[in-house]
């Protein structure tokens, strides 16, 4: 609870939690989809008919050139990020999503199928629902051979981002969508295609992240088949090899599905939306995603903040005082450096996902011990007032990647150049969701106008 009250105005929008329908019928996935579809086309079309011409705000120059911060002007469905309180999921907030979205059997912690449910559908799913999803992605959870081999072809050397991206392009071998689209299937087709593909590609990101893992730092050892009876980061963990590691096995399913959506502007988000509005398949549309993840300032930051911190433990030896904590802060800004796991293009406030990992830490006695853990509480102590006073970044607070790897690490999951791989399997859920959504609703190619110097400094002289 000692972070939570840091987030204190969250409280005033208790009244708007559980906006989310919290109880589901008994039904599928695909026929509560089918259900709801028809609604929110009809809404769609009402929108535009009756307030196509709304002003919704203004485009400045500092937009055009400042990498289109905060401009309004992308539809997408499953979450909505504000700058304070943070994300919510249709409306619910992380700590009201940790108290109604079912967990695996055996576990305490969200599981990602229920999150995937919620996001594609606004329904928080029941127990038999969660685990009829868990079952499906099981059973088509095995890679094709000819992606094993393609993955198995990779030098080790090349970065485990590079090589998710390549094997989910590759994935696009079997593409239902492109299949039916050949095939001239009619758009009201186009997202019982595109729900197939998601389906099956978050199914199958386990097995393919776990033998890149398994390559990369273990070649020639055995990598475990998917098992038909465990949950989705049941079978990851497992074929990761820390299967018998229940606490790492629950921060991994409470990782992924906290991270699985941040509405959709962010990078990899919008990559995703960007090349799935071309109508290419959700494997190419989210093999993009990745490779804009691959980036220090979006996922590759995780691996930068265990980096980050394991340099300055080294450094300040064994008594770490906040003191000296600040120094090193300064050090590292002084340096031109930005301080990893601190700042955020939308957020004011601390990240509620590193506050909800930072309570699952503190329900852990060996990870309240951890060493590189209290490092992040007491940087998390000292950084925002360094990062005040140094003037510059619009939110000194921590985000999700201020402790994410240091708690995989904790657990001997200490490669940390394959971090940003697991934040490219949780970040499938949303990507993918909007997909479904964006075909459900027919929504157009996307083509913004971009503008040139010259011609903006013209414009502006026109108009004086
Ligand atoms: N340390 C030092 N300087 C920082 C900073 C930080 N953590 N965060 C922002 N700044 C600086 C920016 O570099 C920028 O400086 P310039 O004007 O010299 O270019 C200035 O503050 C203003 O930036 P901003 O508007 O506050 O932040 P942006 O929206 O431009 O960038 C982000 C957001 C996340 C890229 C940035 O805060 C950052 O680089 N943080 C560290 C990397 C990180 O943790 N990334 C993870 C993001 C989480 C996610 O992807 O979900």
């Amino acid at each position: 609870m000692l972070y939570r009250s840091a987030i204190s105005r969250q409280a005033c929008f208790a009244n708007r939690a559980f906006s989310a329908q919290r109880f589901a019928s008994t039904k599928s996935l695909r026929d509560t989809l089918k259900e709801i579809i028809p609604a929110k086309q009809e809404q769609l079309k009402k929108l535009k008919a009756e307030h196509g011409d709304t002003v919704v705000g203004e485009v400045k120059v500092e937009n055009i050139i400042g990498g289109m911060r905060g401009l309004k002007a992308m539809l997408w469905e499953a979450s909505v990020l504000d700058p304070v309180e943070g994300i919510r999921f249709h409306g619910l907030s992380i700590p009201d999503c940790q108290k109604v979205l079912p967990a695996a059997p055996g576990g305490k912690e969200i599981i990602p199928e229920s999150m995937l449910w919620l996001l594609l559908t606004g329904q928080v799913p029941s127990a038999e629902q969660t685990l009829a999803l868990s079952q499906e992605l099981a059973a088509k959870g095995a890679l094709p051979k000819f992606v094993e081999d393609l993955v198995d072809s990779f030098p080790r050397t090349l970065h485990p981002m590079t090589q998710l991206g390549m094997g989910v392009a590759a994935l696009n071998h079997d593409s239902a969508f492109q299949a039916a689209y050949e095939r001239g299937m009619k758009k009201p087709e186009y997202w019982v295609h595109t729900l197939e593909d998601c389906i099956d590609l978050i199914a199958r990101l386990p097995a393919l992240a776990a033998r890149i893992y398994r390559n990369v730092y273990a070649p020639g050892t055995p990598l475990a088949p998917v098992d038909g009876s465990l949950d989705l980061v049941g079978n990851y963990a497992n074929m990761l090899g820390y299967g018998e590691n229940h606490s790492l096995t629950e921060y991994l399913r409470l990782y992924i599905a906290l991270h699985g959506d941040h509405e959709g502007g962010n990078a990899s988000a919008h990559a995703a939306h960007l090349v799935g509005s071309t109508l290419a398949d959700p494997y190419l549309s989210y093999s993009a995603a990745l490779f804009a993840l691959a980036g220090p300032l979006h996922g590759l930051a995780n691996q930068e903040v265990l980096r980050w911190q394991m340099a300055m433990q080294a450094e300040l030896g064994a008594d770490i005082t906040e003191e000296k904590i600040e120094a090193y802060l300064w050090k590292t800004l002084k340096s031109g450096q930005v301080v990893p796991g601190y700042g955020h293009g939308v957020l004011r406030n601390p990240d509620p996902r590193f506050i909800a990992l930072q309570e699952f830490c503190d329900g852990k006695p060996e990870l309240k011990a951890s060493p590189i853990i209290q490092l992040v509480n007491q940087t998390f102590k000292v950084a925002p007032g360094v990062l005040k006073a140094h003037g510059k970044t619009k939110n000194p607070y921590p985000n999700v990647d201020a402790t994410s790897g240091c708690v995989l690490y904790h657990y001997g999951l200490t490669e940390f150049k394959y971090y940003t791989v697991i934040f490219g399997v949780s970040r499938a859920l949303g990507a993918l969701t909007q997909l479904v959504w964006a075909r459900a609703l027919g929504l157009p190619l996307e083509r913004p106008k971009s503008m040139s110097m010259d011609a903006l400094s013209k414009f502006i002289a026109d108009s004086k």
